[in-house]
């Protein structure tokens, strides 16, 4: 008999805006052969505790797996989880994920969350299944949290990270497809896929550290393709997001893939990292132009390079890199989408200002150049300058996962008014005043209903003056300009 096991993904984006649930899918591969799984999404459906309750009826299964990131998606998790719990006592419930990853301990504390698994996911998540169907101990399991028979938060010893070439491909058959296709400015029935977990490096914002611990264990450019191939082939995909967290560590791999997808015209976006990238030949930029490469995200996160040394960047990184990417990628056609991290402990706002000025010389060099401004919000790591900096003026993340899931600390998962004691409104108005200008001067490329429309001409009419004049405060009339027109700002539906 093939036991059932269940899995659930809490809602993380608006109605219509759903991802393929990539965690989820990564690991419902490992037990494919020998288990079925049922995946639950947040997204799909509007009473999730009640689908989990039935179905853990029906099937008689024995373990919940969920994944948590923080903000939206744990808000939900802790009430569904909750109630699931209290309607099924005998039912597991396993965290796994950047949450769980990061703050173990409050989740075990919870009283509904049983079992936590830390870092890349497949190996754990396989050998856990085995130990709960066939016998074994929790022990056994590696990179596990649980709570022992004397009450006591235990830990045990990371898995070896697993090359992504050795793992199954994702049962896309579990879930329904077509309700994951999204219309966007890349496709009209994009897909996202994941090529890699980890990144090399320690930036100290960053939640990838904890979960990677700096290795990158890339797919082959061959596999890649294979899995792009068949998304077009058989779910007729026309476009790729590559939801890695560094889809271009490696130059060799990116060029091998581009040529391989180069015949299916697709269009496609990805993450990486400034310097990496203008580490790359022109040969093998070509070659992903001529693959449809449309837009890449890169973390230019500060206009200060002082800032940029105290964010543990590493590399290469510079100002004067950003620079010469936004301008090398104008020559090719191909956008960059570049995140700030702005509001840093223990001066706001000079970064501020560091990065308001330096945003306007990138628009200068490349008028294309999309923006993300987020506002800095701790991650726990050791030996962060950053960390140690918030924690000496007063900042600790919450103990209990209800406090987590209020509305102060969901608001500070979105990076976007994360009320730390350091960032003040005068910071905050500063941010969102000059957003609300640099948006409606330059409109992000990225909504569809704004390309060439008279409302694009409108905006930039009317914020004209502003801009040249470097006048940001109170822009009213173009904040009530863009809810009417229901302006999207890239981040919302991004990372
Ligand atoms: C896709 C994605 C989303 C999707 C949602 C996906 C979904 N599940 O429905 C969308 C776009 C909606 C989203 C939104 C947000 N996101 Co997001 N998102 C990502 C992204 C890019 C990829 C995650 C992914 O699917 N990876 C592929 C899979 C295969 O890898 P994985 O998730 O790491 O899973 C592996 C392990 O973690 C583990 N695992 C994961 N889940 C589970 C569960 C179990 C049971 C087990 C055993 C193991 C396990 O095993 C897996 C296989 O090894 C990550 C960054 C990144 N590249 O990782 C950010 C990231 C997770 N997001 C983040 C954030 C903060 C958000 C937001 C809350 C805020 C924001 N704007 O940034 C928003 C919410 C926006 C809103 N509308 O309110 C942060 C989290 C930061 C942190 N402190 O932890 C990240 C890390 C981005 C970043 N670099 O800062 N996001």
């Amino acid at each position: 008999m093939r036991h059932t096991v269940l899995m659930y993904n809490p809602i993380s984006t608006s109605p219509g805006k759903q991802r393929l649930p990539l965690s989820l899918l990564a690991i419902a591969a490992v037990i494919e052969a020998d288990y079925d799984s049922e995946i639950i999404d947040g997204n799909l459906i509007t009473d999730p505790a009640a689908r989990i309750i039935e179905r853990a009826a029906a099937t008689k299964a024995k373990l919940l797996a969920v994944t948590v990131m923080p903000g939206p998606q744990l808000r939900q998790a802790v009430g569904i989880c909750r109630q699931v719990k209290a309607a099924c006592p005998d039912l597991l419930i396993l965290w796994g994920g950047y949450f769980p990853t990061q703050h173990a301990e409050v989740c075990l504390r919870s009283g509904y969350v049983d079992l936590c698994i830390e870092g890349q996911g497949e190996a754990p998540f396989r050998k856990l299944v085995d130990v709960l169907h066939h016998g074994g101990s929790l022990e056994e399991v590696p990179s596990l949290w649980y709570i022992d028979a004397h009450g006591t938060v235990r830990e045990t010893p990371r898995a070896l990270p697993v090359p992504l070439d050795n793992l199954p491909w994702f049962p896309y058959h579990r879930v329904e497809m077509e309700r994951y296709a999204q219309h966007s400015y890349l496709g009209n029935r994009c897909y996202n896929h994941n090529t890699s977990f980890g990144c090399p490096f320690a930036c100290n914002f960053c939640a990838v550290v904890a979960l990677s611990k700096r290795r990158w264990i890339p797919e082959s450019a061959k596999r890649m393709a294979d899995v792009v191939t068949y998304l077009h082939d058989k779910h007729g995909a026309d476009a790729v997001e590559f939801h890695d967290m560094d889809f271009f560590v490696s130059e060799e791999r990116v060029a091998d893939f581009s040529e391989r997808i180069e015949r299916l015209k697709m269009r496609w976006w990805g993450l990486g990292r400034v310097d990496t990238l203008m580490g790359y030949s022109d040969t093998s930029w070509e070659k992903m132009r001529r693959s449809g490469v449309k837009m890449i995200f890169m973390g230019a996160e500060s206009g200060s390079d002082e800032v940029l040394e105290r964010m543990n960047k590493g590399g290469k990184s510079g100002t004067e890199q950003t620079l010469a990417i936004v301008e090398r990628m104008k020559k090719y056609g191909i956008v960059p989408e570049l995140s700030f991290v702005l509001g840093n402990p223990p001066d706001p706002l000079s970064d501020i200002e560091a990065s308001v000025n330096f945003i306007r010389k990138l628009k200068k060099v490349n008028p294309a150049t999309e923006l993300i401004l987020y506002i800095y919000t701790p991650v726990p790591q050791e030996n962060s300058e950053l960390y140690e900096a918030a924690k000496q003026l007063g900042f600790k993340f919450p103990e209990t996962l209800d406090e987590w899931a209020n509305d102060e600390w969901s608001q500070f998962a979105l990076r976007r008014d994360p009320a730390t004691p350091w960032f003040k409104r005068t910071a905050h108005r500063r941010v969102r005043d000059f957003e609300a200008v640099i948006n409606a001067y330059y409109p992000t490329v990225t909504d569809l209903r704004l390309q060439n429309s008279r409302m694009k001409t409108l905006l930039q009419g009317i914020s004209g003056w502003r801009y040249k004049l470097g006048f940001y405060a109170w822009p009213y009339e173009l904040k009530a300009l863009q809810r009417v027109i229901h302006y999207r700002r890239p981040e919302t539906t991004g990372f």
